[in-house]
Parts: structure tokens; sequence; C-alpha cells
């Protein structure tokens, strides 16, 4: 099997999927294939290619696990907020089985990468995606939203492995500016990523937070920003335009990239770069849509607020290959 280069992805994603019994066909597929002599005299750059194929399929996998953890959250705790966490999905999943140095057995190791989802509405998907890495048993996602459990509909900081308690849109990003500063002056090597949403950037504390990073030269610092260009009661556009969104940040001294927020490898390839440049911080203007993956649910406004019912719930698993 392949050193990955990532200190906490694929091997370690692996692992934690087949400590828990779930360990996925293609994995063993791939696991087996890899063993074999043939694959081992397989030139570099096919190794690389194999490698980022698999990290790739890995990453879809997770995203379809955690799309469905989701919707069962929100069936079973008649919660809201669905589409704004299909529309992360891929962020998140590609950020945990890839990028983040994160260890699910020290959450509060010292040099670990932060992530810090800003938009803590849409936290069903950062819930699964800690419960999938082995921060916490998979049953408690059961209790999502209910009497007893820490999994609260906004992220929690007393759940393992969330960083910061977030709901108040406009707090991650600033709070993410002093998590990124105090590395830089400690000399630690940790990196900080922070998702944002795009209604979230009509909030001025974003803006102060924006011109603070550029300031200070953050280039441990990057910004994800989910631009499905819906908000909770209209689109982008009719209720305060951003465009010209990469502009805006580039004038704060920021590198600004687009993506599409669906598309792994792309993920895969931006964020294992950054920094983009010296010494900046990164922002990543990802293009999604919102409710991304079922259907009924793709860029659909009702779908902020709507949970899925028994009948919605079962096809929306259809779509995403689950029986149930
Ligand atoms: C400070 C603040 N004001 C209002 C809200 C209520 N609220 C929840 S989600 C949302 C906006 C949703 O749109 P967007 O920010 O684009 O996130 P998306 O659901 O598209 O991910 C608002 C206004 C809030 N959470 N925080
Ligand atoms: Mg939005």
């Amino acid at each position: 099997m392949r050193v990955s280069p990532y200190p906490s992805s694929y091997q370690q994603v692996i692992g934690d999927l087949s400590a828990k019994g779930q360990g996925s066909n293609f994995l063993g597929r791939y696991g087996r294939l890899a063993g074999c002599s043939a694959f081992r005299t397989h030139r570099k750059d096919l190794r690389y290619h194999w490698r980022m194929f698999a990290e790739t399929q890995l990453a879809e996998e997770f995203s379809a696990r955690i799309r469905a953890h989701a919707l069962r959250m929100a069936n079973s705790a008649n919660s809201a907020h669905i589409g704004s966490s299909l529309s992360i999905a891929d962020i998140v999943s590609v950020l945990y089985t890839q990028i983040l140095r994160v260890d699910p057995a020290a959450p509060d190791w010292l040099e670990r990468d932060r992530l810090i989802i800003s938009k803590g509405h849409a936290t069903s998907v950062l819930y699964a995606a800690l419960a999938e890495r082995g921060f916490f048993p998979l049953d408690w996602l059961a209790g999502y939203c209910k009497e007893g459990s820490n999994l609260l509909a906004h992220a929690s900081h007393h759940v393992p492995g969330v960083e910061v308690s977030t709901g108040s849109l406009g707090h991650g990003l600033p709070i993410a500016c002093g998590m990124a500063l105090a590395a830089k002056r400690d000399g630690r090597s940790n990196r900080t990523f922070v998702i944002l949403s795009d209604g979230e950037l009509d909030e001025g504390s974003c803006w102060e937070a924006i011109l603070f990073a550029g300031h200070n030269r953050l280039g441990n610092l990057t910004a994800i920003v989910d631009y499905n260009k819906i908000q909770s009661f209209g689109t982008v556009k009719e209720v305060l335009d951003l465009d010209p969104l990469a502009a805006k940040w580039e004038a704060f001294h920021w590198h600004s990239i687009e993506v599409d927020g669906h598309d792994h490898a792309q993920l895969q390839e931006t964020l294992s770069r950054v920094p983009l440049e010296a010494d900046k911080p990164t922002v990543i203007i990802a293009h999604t849509i919102k409710g991304k993956g079922v259907s009924f649910m793709e860029d659909r406004l009702e779908w902020h607020y709507r949970s899925p019912n028994a009948a919605q719930l079962e096809q929306a698993l259809r779509e995403l290959g689950y029986s149930s």
C-alpha cells in the first residue's frame, strides 16, 4: 500500500473505516491490487495516477456516506437546513479524507489543522464526517437535535472534533484569523480552514476579518466560500449581490481561486497546494449547488428549511445508491 503524503488521510481513513467493519469494496479491491508484485513494478507516474484515482474514489464514497447520514438525521429529527448541508458535503469530504491533519484519538492535539464550519446551520454533514472518521461512535448520529444529545442543530464545540460552536453567521472567519495568527506567532505549522456561506458574507464582521487576514499576511489561513447562490429567502443576486466576489477578496490582499465545489479532483488539487501564494491567505470560491446529490432538492429554495418525510428520504437514499 502506498505511503500517503497527508499524515491523516487515506491510510488513516481506511483504518478508521475498517476498524468499524465498514471498509468498502473498492478499498478492498485496490488494497489487494497494491500488494501484488506486477503492480509494484509499474512506473512512478502510474502510481501517482492510481493514488489520485483511489483518493478521489475514497472521497466520493465518503461524500455519499455523509450525505446519507445527513438525510437520515434530518428526517429523524425533523430538522431543517438539509440543502445547506448537502451543498458542502464534497468539500467536507475532501478535507476529512485527504487534507486535514487531525487525529481522532487526540482531538485537542496542538499541531492539528483547524476546520471551522462558519455556516453552523449546515452541521449535520460535519457531525457525520467526524463520526465516520472515528471522533465518536456512529450511533450518536441518531440523537441529532434530540433531548439529551450533544449533537445540537448548530455546530457545538461539546462534540469531539468540532473546533468552535457556530450558527450565528459571521463569527467563524474572525475566530479563524485569531487561530491562524496564534499559530504563526508560535511558529506552529498547522493550517486553519474555514467554510463560509455566500449569504453569510452579508455580515460586516466577515469583511473586517478579510481585511485583518490580508494585513497580517496569514498564509496559513484558507477560507472556502460555499457559493451556492441561494440564501434563506431568495437568491444572493436578489438579496445582496456579491459579484465580482473574487475581485473583492483580492482587493483585500487574498489570493483567490474559483473551483467546482463538487469536483473532488479539483478540490483535492487546490486544497493540497495552499497557500497558493506565499504569505497570503487563500480564498477558494467553490461554486456549488444547494441540495446537491438529491434531484428534487437541488437548487430549490424551499429545501433550506424543510426536512424529508419518509418517502422523500427513501427516494433520496436511492439516488445516492442506498436501499434504505
Ligand atoms: C447572524 C445571523 N443572522 C441570521 C441567521 C439566520 N440564518 C440561518 S441560515 C441563513 C442564511 C442562509 O443562506 P447562506 O448563508 O447562503 O447559507 P446556505 O444555507 O446557502 O448554506 C440565515 C440568515 C443566522 N444564523 N445568523
Ligand atoms: Mg448560500
